[in-house]
């Protein structure tokens, strides 16, 4: 018989998100009449626009023709990544810099592999759970109990140190797992506190993993959207992102992962070398439909359509942010980012998602979900139609608290 692989025993339970999908079908199956609203899960909702759309269909119309059709196309088409590097990175990075991804979660999963399970890790607490549950399996981290993994430093990152994380904390030699506009707090780290992050990698011989999943949200024009925007950043900093949630692309599924040629390791050899081994020898490419989609998004219409995505999840986040506030919960996030983090102090987050779904039929996403200074926060989704946001609202007005 085949031994389970240990890392997988090393898991403390199920995955944050089918384990709040497992509590609204038990609620819903309670209580038939019930019509949920979600802003649990941060999955979009609105119907991808006409012009990115229509990139989609020319790609697949492409590949029934002798001229269009493509085949493998392993890093991604080299029209893409070259566009990726003008739209979002002033032209910085070279074309094998830039690796086409299936999403910012899969590349997430993938590049522990460059790290093993020697791996020291870090990360802001609370977090998106794969960046813990990654380095689990990854063999980076084990036992857990309710302050969290052993082999991971949680950086707290909570109302006393305004949702920054204190990096004297970062061990030296460290994979720093950070993200900004933050999930689930939808704080977002000014330039000043980038600048502080970068140079504590540096000079602890860290790498950052920076996730700019919704970078695309940042209105504060003096917020950097990007890591690249700080000096020295492309020494020590890897960053992922995606079209997920800026194009509507959760489910057509297509990101990508900046991995700089000046990053080296301990021993001076190249991350971005073994990134395109890796890549190469476990990932087969995106869709080329998709990546068809992706030009589309990023050209002039595109990236208007882009911008009126992201506004309308945006006015969702205003809308639930001051109805929130007029109940007096104090809330961060929501105004450069789709998330609210609402503070409900002294309070277990589970018993306040559970209340909220009881009370106003609303599933929610407790904090403690997110790593243990989640406890006693409440994060508010802004993925939703307008309607449907409009009378989670309604209910929250009338029903809670
Ligand atoms: C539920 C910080 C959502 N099943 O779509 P991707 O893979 O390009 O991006 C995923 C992603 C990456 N980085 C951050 C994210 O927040 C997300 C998506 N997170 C959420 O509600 O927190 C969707 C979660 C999905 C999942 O597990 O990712």
């Amino acid at each position: 018989m085949i031994r389970r692989n240990p890392f997988i025993a090393n898991l403390k339970a199920g995955y944050l998100f089918p384990e709040i999908g497992k509590r609204r079908r038990e609620f819903a199956a309670a209580n038939p009449d019930a019509k949920i609203i979600s802003l649990g899960v941060g999955n979009t909702t609105e119907p991808i626009l006409p012009h990115t759309n229509a990139g989609l269909v020319e790609g697949a119309k492409k590949l029934c023709t002798i001229e269009g059709y493509s085949g493998y196309q392993d890093e991604g088409l080299p029209k893409l990544r070259e566009k990726i590097s003008e739209v979002f990175y002033k032209g910085k990075f070279s074309i094998d810099e830039i690796f086409i991804s299936d999403g910012a979660k899969c590349d997430i999963g993938r590049l522990q592999t460059l790290f093993g399970a020697a791996a020291k890790i870090a990360v802001q607490d609370p977090s998106y759970p794969v960046y813990v549950d990654g380095s689990v399996l990854a063999g980076a981290a084990t036992g857990w109990d309710k302050t969290g993994y052993a082999g991971i430093t949680y950086l707290p990152c909570t109302e006393d140190n305004n949702f920054f994380p204190n990096l004297d904390l970062v061990p030296r030699d460290s994979i720093i797992y950070f993200c900004s506009p933050n999930n689930p707090t939808g704080a977002v780290s000014d330039r000043k506190q980038l600048t502080a992050l970068v140079e504590a990698a540096i000079s602890k011989g860290c790498i950052i993993v920076f996730d700019a999943a919704y970078s695309e949200f940042i209105r504060d024009p003096s917020l950097p959207k990007t890591i690249y925007e700080i000096d020295r950043a492309d020494l020590c900093a890897i960053e992922v992102n995606s079209f997920s949630k800026p194009a509507g692309f959760t489910g057509v599924r297509l990101g990508w992962s900046v991995v700089p040629k000046a990053i080296k390791y301990c021993g001076g050899e190249s991350v971005n070398a073994d990134w395109n081994r890796i890549t190469g020898t476990i990932f087969n490419g995106a869709s080329n439909i998709a990546q068809a989609g992706g030009l589309a998004a990023l050209d002039e219409e595109g990236l208007k359509e882009i911008r009126s995505l992201t506004d309308f999840y945006l006015g969702n986040a205003k809308i639930i942010r001051s109805t929130l506030e007029k109940l007096g919960i104090k809330c961060i996030g929501g105004d450069n980012s789709p998330y609210i983090w609402a503070f409900f102090p002294g309070k277990d987050s589970w018993d306040v998602f559970a209340e909220i779904l009881e009370k106003c039929h609303i599933v929610t996403t407790p904090g403690a979900g997110f790593g243990p200074a989640g406890q006693g926060y409440v994060r508010f989704s802004a993925f939703g139609h307008r309607a449907d946001v409009e009378e989670a609202c309604r209910r929250l007005a009338a029903g809670f608290i």
